[in-house]
């Protein structure tokens, strides 16, 4: 049974400009774009929110909802400062940290022999530890694996900690929403609401093929987190090999042009993945991934340094044409990223 801690700042950006401005802390304010250029917020401290203004929530908006929400530009190198602080935190107590965004992070404490391994208490010495150094507030989540983690730290935001011991993980997902699922968006969750499935328990009175024919490979995915299963690993920045995305099809493809337009979403999920993950100088090799309709599969690579779309869709026509007229199932992009020496050698560090 593992021990991971995921570990939240609260409106981190905000708390930044309140931790240095104290005439912040107490009126609702909001980092980001201007009120007249379709700015949108990055994100509020939490009298803001009060008010209902949200991250990625048009300024414009913002400002009705909350009319003396005081606009800030934000400085990220004053971000990226304090992340870095927290993510040199976090590896005095394991080398295991996940970094998600500049504010989150898995930590797999299973190994850690401080405070008697008890991860409750690893999990409060290292809120205690930022605040003490950075003057900031996280919260903290503690379960036995990354998906129970996330949402636990959620739980009582900010400034708190929310602990899901392993006896306790059946009865709490019982009464998990299924959009608590990490890729269950406003869609999915349309779909599954249609079906008549709200929450995690309804779930296992659902027909396995119903739910193949519905989701596609998606539905292990469904079944597993639904018992508050999770088996993957956390996985260290240096540890990374490729960043991927795919899409498996409600009805497979038949057409090259149609394979094309998804190749077009995907291409745009990826860029922003690897722009989050600032893994932009790390590509070495991009690739496709196509799964036939007899589930069958095939993988092209070219050696390469940056994302590119034509050589994508080159690449996609090659993979077509090697299922002979089969329909296609799956359509997957990803990009190869530079071996940890190598990382390394550039000075791509987290610590
Ligand atoms: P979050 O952790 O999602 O949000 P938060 O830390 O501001 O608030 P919470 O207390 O709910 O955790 O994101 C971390 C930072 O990332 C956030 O401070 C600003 C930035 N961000 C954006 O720029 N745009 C966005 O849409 C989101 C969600 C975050
Ligand atoms: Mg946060």
């Amino acid at each position: 049974m593992r021990k991971i801690i995921h570990i939240d700042m609260d409106c981190f950006f905000a708390a930044v400009e309140m931790r240095d401005n104290p005439a912040y802390r107490t009126v609702p304010i909001a980092i980001g774009g201007s009120r007249t250029e379709r700015g949108v917020i990055s994100t509020c401290n939490y009298p803001a929110r009060a008010f209902g203004v949200r991250s990625a929530m048009p300024t414009a908006q913002a400002l009705k909802l909350c009319p003396q929400l005081i606009l800030i530009a934000g400085q990220m190198e004053k971000y990226k400062a304090a992340s870095t602080a927290i993510q040199a935190i976090f590896h005095r107590y394991t080398s295991l940290v996940e970094p998600l965004s500049l504010d989150e992070a898995y930590l797999d404490v299973s190994d850690c022999a401080l405070f008697s391994g008890s991860a409750t208490l690893i999990a409060e010495d290292i809120r205690r530890t930022i605040y003490a150094e950075t003057g900031l507030t996280a919260s903290a989540g503690v379960a036995p694996n990354k998906f129970l983690a996330k949402i636990a730290s959620d739980e009582n935001k900010p400034n708190g900690l929310f602990v899901l011991p392993p006896d306790k993980v059946a009865a709490f997902v019982e009464k998990l929403p299924l959009r608590k699922i990490s890729g269950v968006g406003q869609k999915t969750s349309e779909r599954l609401a249609k079906l008549g499935l709200h929450l995690c328990r309804d779930i296992k009175s659902v027909e396995l093929q119903l739910l193949i024919r519905e989701f596609g490979s998606y539905a292990e995915v469904l079944i597993e987190r639904s018992q508050g299963i999770d088996n993957r690993p956390v996985e260290t920045e240096r540890e990374r090999k490729s960043i991927a995305v795919e899409h498996t099809f409600s009805t497979d493809l038949k057409l090259l042009s149609q394979g094309q337009q998804w190749l077009q979403q995907l291409y745009t999920k990826l860029h922003h993945r690897v722009q989050r993950c600032e893994a932009t100088d790390q590509i070495q090799k991009i690739g496709i991934k196509l799964k036939f309709q007899d589930f069958h599969q095939t993988t092209i690579e070219r050696q390469h340094h940056e994302l590119n779309f034509p050589m994508l869709e080159q690449l996609l026509d090659q993979a077509w044409q090697r299922g002979e007229g089969k329909a296609v199932r799956l359509v997957g992009i990803h990009v190869g990223l530079k071996n940890p020496q190598q990382q390394a050698q550039l000075g791509f560090s987290w610590d």
